[in-house]
């Protein structure tokens, strides 16, 4: 008979059940109800990122979890360890990412407890789910049963373990549960139905001005290159989601992203689409998916689970359901050949050599044109760096950057919360340590975690931090002055990102000549660290987006 002290501990047997999910990757903030569990957990191998707010943690476990393709772990005290996840947490939901937080619990045993706080109802408003764990004996099996339900349901799964529970000794079973990569259900891609296609079929042949318009889904069921077939044969243009940016990267028929972030050339185009294919996307607002931005045009909507209305707006009359590479591979098959359609050389032409936005604007001397600068970025940095995007005004300007495949890229936008992307590069950081990561973000938004420059100087993390810094929150800013009101609030001054960079123990540098890009480039290259370039910009130059939807009332 084992004496009791001798046995393992209940958080011992917690942290196996993790590694035995594969968890090799943890993003944490310890406190008294993680901090033994992820001790062990780290004892048995895994790569613990020590994270300086707990937002922070679970924003880079989301970042990992889109670029590694895994599930992404994080774990959190209780009470107030917890409380720091609200906002993360709907973006995940939102952007389906599968996630496993492990958070602590108040002790059952004592009848007061000040971290204690009832801590479901708090995580499940924002859609992501939550289990107690109160019964050790089961807890292997209810950490399976999170990661199941992460990967099928792609969402987060928040455990909840009262830390008292998880200093018992271990009187369950010696072995654990099978983990859930055995046991996942593996269905295979979905072939669309022939009478589906053939009323699509007919839907394309009355067309003549076609967009197709891919999104995530696309991107994972590996559709590029059917939908890049699907646009020849109809002699159609080609366009993504934000998220989906760079897909069709090299085509002379890509528009870019379609939605806030179109390009003037695209807009135009777009405007006079008579049909848009959307193929594994969201049909999200922002997209343009209610029609703000092809007022002519019929929507086809190929998807596992093509939808009618999406957030509020009628959006798609014609449904082909479908994974989305069989659904585009079928379509393509039941057309004729039309010769060049809507295409013309001259159509290549202007796509290729537009600029994004053609407005001209007065800056002051000494400060940059933020389109200037993303042009000099998209021409110095190398092709295979991994490129990660914010939010804010200024990500108007970073979205232009046309040359690159969608693999480099990630963006996470589904909340719209500034102060992400610090979190989301070092989650990048993690899943892709063989090469450099070039954040840009807005001087607001890094300013909200500026502490995790600290975190990126510790675990030496190769990142590149480009700030389009205007000396405010820019989008407030613009929107303010469209409507004549004080600026109180939303202008800060250009503070020196350079000089906090430095604080940090990071290099830091004050980008003045745009020339300098190259030789700047290659010193970071050769340096294998982390970076901060301040790039001050004016607050004159208003992007497309704003100037659209927030017209100066004169
Ligand atoms: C968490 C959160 N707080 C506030 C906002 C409102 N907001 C949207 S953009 C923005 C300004 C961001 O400033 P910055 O990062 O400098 O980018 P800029 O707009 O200046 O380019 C703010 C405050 C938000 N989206 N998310
Ligand atoms: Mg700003």
């Amino acid at each position: 008979m084992i004496k009791s002290q001798d046995k393992p501990r209940v958080y011992d047997i917690l942290a196996k059940a993790f590694t035995q999910e594969g968890v090799r990757t943890c993003f944490a903030l310890l406190g008294d109800a993680n901090m033994n569990w992820a001790t062990r957990l780290s004892a048995q191998g895994c790569r613990m990122l020590y994270v300086r707010h707990e937002h922070c943690a679970l924003a880079a476990a989301m970042a990992y979890a889109r670029k590694s393709g895994d599930v992404g772990v994080a774990t959190v005290t209780c009470g107030p360890g917890v409380t720091q996840l609200i906002t993360a947490l709907p973006a995940a939901v939102r952007a389906r990412l599968p996630l496993v937080v492990f958070a602590g619990e108040a002790p059952l045993k004592s009848g007061w407890y000040n971290q204690e706080l009832d801590q479901a109802p708090l995580i499940t408003t924002t859609g992501a789910a939550y289990h107690p764990l109160h019964m050790p004996e089961r807890m292997p099996v209810a950490v399976r049963d999170a990661f199941l339900q992460a990967r099928r349901e792609r969402r987060p799964v928040v455990l909840g373990v009262p830390f008292d529970l998880q200093n018992r000794p271990w009187d369950g079973p010696a072995d654990l549960p099978r983990p859930s990569r055995e046991l996942l259900p593996r269905p295979s891609p979905m072939p669309p139905h022939p009478d589906d296609v053939s009323s699509a079929a007919r839907l394309l042949a009355g067309a003549e001005r076609v967009v197709v318009l891919a999104g995530l889904g696309a991107v994972e069921a590996g559709a590029g290159a059917a939908c890049r077939a699907l646009a020849a044969r109809t002699g159609g243009l080609l366009s993504t989601t934000l998220p989906a940016r760079g897909l069709f990267h090299d085509d002379p028929f890509c528009i870019g992203i379609s939605g806030s972030y179109t390009p003037e050339v695209g807009l135009e185009y777009l405007a006079q689409a008579d049909l848009v294919v959307a193929v594994g996307c969201s049909l999200a607002y922002h997209a343009g998916g209610g029609g703000q931005l092809w007022p002519k045009a019929k929507m086809l909507h190929i998807d596992i689970d093509p939808v009618a209305v999406s957030q509020g707006q009628e959006v798609a009359r014609h449904h082909l359901r479908a994974d989305a590479r069989l659904g585009v591979e079928a379509l393509t098959s039941a057309l004729p050949p039309r010769g060049r359609g809507w295409r013309t050389d001259v159509m290549a032409a202007r796509i290729r050599d537009s600029q994004p936005d053609s407005q001209v604007f007065e800056i002051e001397p000494g400060l940059l044109d933020p389109r200037r600068v993303v042009e000099a970025l998209e021409a110095a940095l190398p092709q295979d760096w991994e490129m990660v995007n914010s939010g804010g005004h200024c990500s108007w300007f970073f979205a232009q950057m046309p040359s690159r495949p969608q693999e480099k890229f990630l963006t996470i936008r589904e909340f719209g919360a500034i102060g992400n992307g610090v979190s989301f590069a070092m989650g990048v950081a993690a899943a892709r340590p063989d090469r450099p990561i070039v954040l840009f973000d807005g001087d607001g938004s890094l300013m909200m975690h500026v502490q995790e420059l600290e975190t990126i100087r510790r675990h030496r993390l190769n990142i590149l931090i480009v700030v389009m810094n205007d000396g405010a929150y820019g989008s407030e800013l613009h929107k303010l002055r469209s409507e004549g009101l004080a600026e109180d609030g939303s202008v800060f001054g250009y503070c020196n990102f350079a000089a906090i960079a430095h604080g940090f123990g990071l290099a830091g540098k004050t980008v003045k000549d745009l020339g300098e890009l190259p030789k700047l480039v290659k010193e970071f290259a050769a340096s294998g660290g982390a970076a901060v370039w301040d790039f001050q910009v004016s607050d004159k130059v208003v992007s497309p987006t704003i100037r659209r939807a927030h017209p100066h009332r004169s």
